[in-house]
């Protein structure tokens, strides 16, 4: 029996992305950093520009309220605009994390010099972007910026299809939509 693309292709992995304040205040960085996510063949499914107040950057950084830098990254996140994504992709997770590099900046000039944070990043706290590390923190992240998105509806309704390629890129909400049946 033969097998169609789409049913040998995997099922595409949903993730969140946030552009930080630090590079959002420079819109050709910002658009660079779009373009970097298109051509690396993610499915822009939501994007959002938002402002955190210091208690919504407290809320999500919870995790990391003993760290020294906490209080830093607290007031950092809170301090201006950023840009929300939820990305679909094939092993979504791994690849966002890998195009990002590492945390700290010196060790992404150092060990992976084409990602993102080596060539944005200013300091290990203002380093450009932030990925989901897991399915469990995908869920997680992607809830408490789109509180309205349902996943599994998404992958029950949308996915399909977005994985078969019957979807295109629009310019103006800049995200990708289902392509009408023809
Ligand atoms: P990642 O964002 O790479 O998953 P985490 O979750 O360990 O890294 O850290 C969350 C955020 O805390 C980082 N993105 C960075 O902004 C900040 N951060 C982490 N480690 C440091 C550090 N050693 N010094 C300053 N800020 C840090």
């Amino acid at each position: 029996m033969l097998l169609t693309a789409s049913r040998l292709s995997k099922v595409l992995q949903l993730t969140l992305a946030v552009i930080k304040p630090d590079a959002v205040a420079h819109p050709l960085m910002l658009e660079a950093l779009h373009q970097r996510i298109l051509d690396n063949k993610f499915v822009i499914v939501r994007c959002k520009d938002l402002v955190w107040r210091r208690q919504d950057s407290e809320r999500f950084y919870a995790e990391h309220s003993e760290r020294f830098f906490y209080q830093r990254l607290v007031e950092f996140m809170s301090s201006g605009p950023m840009r929300a994504y939820i990305l679909a992709r094939e092993d979504a997770i791994r690849h966002w994390r890998e195009l990002m590099g590492p945390t700290k900046v010196f060790r992404a000039r150092y060990t992976s010099p084409a990602s993102i944070r080596a060539q944005f990043g200013l300091t290990d706290t203002r380093n450009t972007t932030h990925g989901s590390d897991s399915v469990e923190s995908a869920q997680r992240e992607i809830s408490f910026f789109f509180p309205d998105f349902c996943a599994d509806e998404w992958l029950e309704k949308e996915e399909p299809s977005f994985r078969s390629g019957r979807m295109h890129y629009d310019h103006h909400s800049q995200i990708h939509t289902l392509s009408a049946p023809s």
